[in-house]
């Protein structure tokens, strides 16, 4: 059972307070693996963070504006969800952990909420946010960075009464040294920095503007860690049209850095944002990131997505491509949605969305040509598995041959799909299936299909 009371007793916390605390663990729900990686709502500008052996994501909110709510055509961010995961694949929305209109500082429905940041220290989790102000005689007008303080990294989370002195502009983002001294960095056209007292929420000097960074082209969202000794400031910048993600290195928290190269480039669909962290688990390294899957034609619309990442022996970071398939292991009893797929043949295998007027149902795989593949990495067979079901459909009638990448010979199944309609169709295994595999699903011969997702039994 989740410790709400336990929590309340020790924050001392108010009654509201612990009615949005009830509110949050009832809203607390399941979300999915695969890019994009929140499915239940927009999201954007994700801080991953690992906290006792979870990643937790502290993205932003994208919504869409509505009259009397927001900017029309800009980005809209009322609140922030805090989301997490144990084995990267099976996500959990912890529900809304700040919103606007319960923080003092902020401007009353300002839908300024942009990106975050999530840190541990001294046992509490201290929570930064960017957002307008109503008073702009502290900071001055424009953006400026509060934080919300916490027991736990899901929340509760008790906004301060107001920003952090000092700070003028968006995308918090706080690094604490291995001596203890905290930083917190920001941007706003160039990134800035400053030393972080012990309380976490006042600065403890001079704000300083990090050197060495492109001179042309927006630079923001400030993400810094460190790594054999090497400090890493990663941040997006618009080098041509769009944002892409680049890093640069030194040798102190404050810089200079020198510029080492591109982590992303920028996407080819024109999407104007991105925006990374970047975070250890379990010996892998992974980015985080964001994409405009479910509103391709509007790029204030966004959802976070994950990569695993690596490093050259020199500590240069290698270039990620971004995939569909994403990070984590797939169960092979749970569905298998190809359409995220690791790999694609060239002609007669496509993608496109179930239902291109609600797009957050997601997508289909499209076969259309004797031979076409889709490829599925990284499923876990366990268990005596005997059946697979494949939820698809076919005006022609067609076969579906699924196989693990490579096997030419073995395949687990043939199955025939016969109905012109969305229908689960059943088929008992030909072989015994095992381990960790690479999942081929393939036409047989003619006619064509449409594949929602596999699950085997
Ligand atoms: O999400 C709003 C803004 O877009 C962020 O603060 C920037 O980093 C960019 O992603």
């Amino acid at each position: 059972m989740y410790p709400l009371y336990r929590r309340q007793k020790q924050c001392r916390i108010t009654a509201g307070t612990l009615i949005l605390a009830i509110a949050l663990f009832l809203s607390q729900q399941a979300v999915f693996a695969q890019n994009p990686i929140i499915r239940d709502q927009f999201s954007a500008d994700p801080t991953a963070r690992v906290f006792n052996d979870r990643v937790y994501i502290y993205p932003s909110h994208d919504i869409l504006a509505k009259p009397g709510q927001g900017r029309p055509n800009w980005f809209c961010m009322e609140d922030y969800h805090v989301f997490s995961s144990d084995n990267l694949t099976d996500w959990t929305d912890h529900g809304m952990i700040v919103t606007q209109n319960a923080v003092p500082w902020v401007k009353p429905d300002s839908y300024s909420m942009w990106a975050p940041d999530c840190i541990y220290r001294n046992g509490k989790y201290y929570f930064y946010f960017p957002s307008t102000p109503k008073d702009t005689m502290i900071n001055g007008r424009g953006f400026t960075v509060g934080v919300a303080v916490s027991d736990k990294p899901e929340g509760p989370f008790i906004p301060q009464a107001g920003p952090v002195i000092g700070v003028k502009g968006i995308d918090p983002n706080v690094f604490i040294d291995d001596d203890g001294q905290a930083y917190l960095y920001w941007s706003q056209g160039s990134i800035f920095g400053a030393k972080l007292k012990d309380n976490m929420v006042e600065l403890d000097a001079e704000v300083k503007k990090l050197s060495d960074f492109p001179t042309k082209g927006l630079i923001e969202g400030p993400f810094l860690f460190k790594r054999n000794g090497i400090y890493y400031m990663t941040y997006p910048h618009v080098e041509n049209k769009t944002e892409r993600l680049e890093y640069a290195t030194s040798e102190s928290p404050l810089g200079p850095f020198r510029f080492a190269g591109v982590i992303m480039d920028e996407s080819p669909n024109g999407c104007w944002t991105n925006h990374q962290s970047l975070v250890q688990f379990r010996n892998q390294w992974y980015l985080f990131y964001h994409h405009n899957d479910y509103s391709p034609s509007f790029d204030k619309a966004r959802s976070v997505r994950a990569d695993s990442l690596s490093f050259n022996d020199d500590g240069t970071i290698r270039k990620v491509i971004p995939t569909l398939r994403g990070i984590g292991v797939t169960k092979a009893t749970d569905k298998i949605q190809l359409d995220r797929y690791s790999a694609i043949s060239p002609v007669g295998a496509s993608i496109s969305y179930l239902d291109s007027t609600q797009k957050f149902n997601g997508w289909k795989t499209v076969l259309d040509r004797p031979g076409a593949w889709i490829q599925y990495n990284s499923v876990q067979l366990d268990g005596k598995l005997k059946t697979v079901v494949v939820r698809a459909r076919s005006s022609t009638g067609a076969v579906l041959r699924l196989k693990p990448a490579g096997k030419t010979e073995v395949a687990f199944a043939e199955i025939k799909i016969t109905s012109g309609e969305w229908k689960e169709q059943r088929t008992k295994l030909s072989g015994t299936a095992a381990g960790l595999i690479n999942l081929v699903a393939e036409l047989s011969g003619n006619g064509g299909m449409e594949i929602d997702w596999i699950r085997f039994e």
